[in-house]
């Protein structure tokens, strides 16, 4: 399908349905591995601490002395601040408006009086909440900032965050996680972070909501404490679609779908056009961007991937299906009336509208949130936001006419259903 990471222009209209099912049931790989991840998750669950420094040993090549790595965190940010680092600038601005963002989302409790029922609903945060932050082969720091405001911004009391050991912890991630307002912070990494956030150890505090990006290791860990613990959702490896028309600059096009390829090589990446020439074109940039890149050899990995390629539609309405149908986590449109298109697709995590929005504005600084649902995730709930760490409440206060003009539609309904004690308490306070 793809010479040496390179992919050729596909039609749309030439993919097999085993080519088709690629690209709209990806799952990165995370199917495979829930076995050895139902074992890690137990062992965390069972021995604690011990299991932790035994995984970091064996996956992270580490010897983890102290788990809590909280201090760390804050002697990280004094030193960059000390050095007048421009790091902790950009960690700064990014997170004001990341918070600013996320402080609109925040819903207002309300009252309202219908038909003499006062009625209302009232939001309060969870206590405890847990915020993975990736490392690995890359560098984190924006998904500290992404996970850790909305919950601060939400009122959470203790919020948490794990980052995977390392000899030395990434100063700039660190950093980022005190800037961004953590209580305590935690160097466990992969699954076995999950399910120490989701039960707890001797040294870490459980807590009530883990959210955060990750490998297929911990997407798959959260796929297992789902239920014992609320998360936010499963956010896999990075994904972009872009819809181009004949006005895209392939270059633009290329640079994003690169971009993201460098996550992860189990990122998906798709560009889909109506216009052959410029398919040929995002082809020949994403071939002239790939060499001499660090990250080279992921991203020829992630350009391999069945759900990856680029595309060609015999019409934008049918590269529109197509993005409707993948439902990626990010969808760039590049293309002349991008509101027009937008308008017609629902399945989205995040949209990236014109030639000067790149997925990495969105990724790193500009407000909305970075953690969105992947593997079609967004054919049924949205991204990261400050509700996520909200629960809701509902309030009802009604007097005595209210309930009066009530009374005959809850005591038959209550009789239909067979609760005669139902139906009782309404008459009982009408005598
Ligand atoms: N594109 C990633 C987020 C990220 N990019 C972090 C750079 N750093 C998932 O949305
Ligand atoms: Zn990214």
């Amino acid at each position: 399908m793809t010479e040496e990471g390179v992919p050729t222009v596909r039609p749309i209209a030439d993919l097999s349905p085993d080519d088709r099912r690629a690209f709209f049931e990806r799952d990165a790989g995370i199917g495979a591995i829930r076995d050895d991840v139902r074992d890690i998750v137990e062992r965390v669950r069972t021995e604690g601490d011990v299991a932790i420094r035994e995984f970091a040993e064996a996956f992270d090549d580490v010897s983890v002395g102290n788990i809590d790595a909280t201090d760390a965190a804050e002697r990280a940010h004094a030193e960059l601040e000390d050095a007048d680092d421009p790091r902790l600038d950009a960690i700064q601005e990014a997170a004001a408006n990341v918070r600013a963002f996320h402080e609109r989302q925040v819903p207002d409790d309300y009252r309202e009086t219908v038909d003499g029922r006062e009625l209302g609903r009232r939001f309060r945060p969870i206590e405890r909440a847990g915020v993975y932050v990736p490392g690995g082969t890359a560098a984190y720091p924006s998904s500290a900032i992404m996970g850790v405001v909305p919950a601060t911004v939400a009122g959470v009391d203790h919020v948490a965050v794990a980052t995977p050991p390392a000899e030395e912890i990434n100063p700039v991630t660190l950093a980022a996680i005190h800037e961004a307002g953590a209580d305590a912070v935690y160097q466990v990494g992969g699954a076995q972070a999950i399910a120490a956030l989701a039960y707890g150890t001797e040294t870490v505090t459980g807590v009530q909501t883990v959210v955060g990006p990750g490998n297929r290791w911990v997407t798959a860990a959260k796929a297992e404490v789902r239920g014992d613990v609320e998360i936010d959702f499963l956010a896999g490896p990075s994904e972009i679609l872009v819809l181009a028309d004949g006005t895209a600059d392939p270059e633009f096009v290329a640079a994003d779908l690169l971009a993201q390829a460098e996550h992860d090589a189990n990122a998906s990446v798709v560009a889909v056009t109506d216009d052959e020439a410029t398919a040929e074109a995002v082809v020949e940039a994403i071939d002239d961007g790939i060499e001499g890149r660090e990250r080279a050899d992921t991203i020829r990995e992630a350009l391999s991937a069945d759900a990856s390629g680029v595309l060609l539609a015999r019409s934008m309405s049918e590269a529109v299906l197509f993005a409707e149908e993948y439902a990626a986590e990010h969808l760039s449109i590049q293309a002349d009336d991008d509101e027009a298109l937008l308008d017609r697709i629902t399945n989205v995590g995040s949209a990236f509208l014109g030639p000067y929005s790149p997925v990495a504005a969105g990724d790193y600084a500009a407000g909305p949130n970075h953690v969105l649902p992947t593997n079609g995730g967004a054919k049924r709930y949205g991204g990261l936001s400050t509700e996520t760490f909200l629960r809701s409440s509902t309030v009802q206060r009604l007097d005595r006419e209210a309930l009066a003009d009530l009374a005959d539609t809850i005591t038959t309904l209550a009789e239909a259903e067979g609760l005669e004690a139902h139906a009782e308490s309404v008459r009982r306070r009408l005598e």
